[in-house]
């Protein structure tokens, strides 16, 4: 199985308070096209292979459409996370409760903070970027609990300016990450895409199945990655970049290998 084989994603309604969402821009985004663009992204989504759940909008959180921030999931479980944002910090409790009825295994970053948007799957480890709102504290306990699960984690050192680490990157196939100049450092070993001049938001996109999700407005990028034989679907995500948001946070995927984790042979 491949690290983005998916049929499983947990996605939360937006709330009308998401026009309320942090971000470092002047502009304000607008409910209703927040709306179409996050029923879009789950048709997408459903299209690629995954069975979507949709939870409730949570009014008192404007970021918790941002599913991918509070939570870390992996087939062999899940990990609560601590937001760096205070006004989020209490997202990672709202979502216990629904890990809980999925992954048989669900730990909790109990110390420090550590955003999702900063942690990255590759094949054959996984990748914590420090951030405004990743700290090292919260890093080294989230590797710790990464390891228990059996996988290998470690932190990076992006350099600043990105509100996260998949801000800037994406994995794209097995042995190939899209990503801004600035990181691409950060992937000795791994074949390179860089995002077109003007078009760096285009790195916040996901790989699902045998598919490319990827924001609309990106020409150039797009045609990059359909030069390399890629499935690309174009979605719009051009609302949600006004509270600085790409397609990869707003959902949380996992492959559940056919299983319930609910039953006691999980
Ligand atoms: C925030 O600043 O937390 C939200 N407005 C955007 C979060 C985007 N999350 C992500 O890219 N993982």
């Amino acid at each position: 199985m491949r690290v983005f084989d998916f049929d499983r994603a947990i996605v939360r309604e937006p709330a009308a308070t998401v026009v309320e969402g942090l971000r470092t821009g002047p502009e304000a985004p607008d409910y209703e096209k927040i709306l179409t663009e996050h029923r879009a992204y789950v048709a997408a989504l459903e299209a690629a292979g995954v069975v979507v759940e949709s939870l409730p909008a949570l009014p008192g959180h404007p970021d918790s459409v941002f599913v991918e921030d509070p939570a870390f999931v992996l087939p062999e479980g899940a990990i609560l996370l601590r937001p760096g944002a205070p006004s989020r910090f209490d997202e990672a409790a709202s979502l216990a409760p629904v890990l809980k009825r999925h992954f048989a295994q669900v730990e909790e970053v109990d110390e420090g903070f550590v955003d999702g948007g900063d942690i990255l799957i590759l094949p054959d480890e996984i990748l914590v970027g420090l951030s405004d709102r990743t700290d090292r504290k919260g890093a080294e306990r989230f590797c710790g609990l990464v390891r228990d699960l059996g996988r290998s984690a470690r932190i990076v050192e992006p350099p600043s300016g990105l509100l996260h680490l998949k801000t800037g990157c994406a994995l794209v196939d097995e042995g190939a990450l899209i990503t801004v100049p600035a990181l691409t450092p950060l992937f000795p070993g791994y074949e390179i895409l860089v995002t077109s001049q003007g078009e760096e938001h285009a790195a916040n996109l996901i790989r699902v199945n045998d598919r490319v999700l990827m924001g609309t407005g990106f020409p150039r990028t797009a045609a990059m990655l359909r030069e390399r034989r890629l499935d690309v679907v174009e979605t719009p995500a051009s609302e949600i970049a006004k509270i600085d948001a790409g397609l990869s946070c707003m959902s949380l995927r996992w492959h559940s290998r056919g299983r319930d984790c609910r039953s006691p042979s999980c």
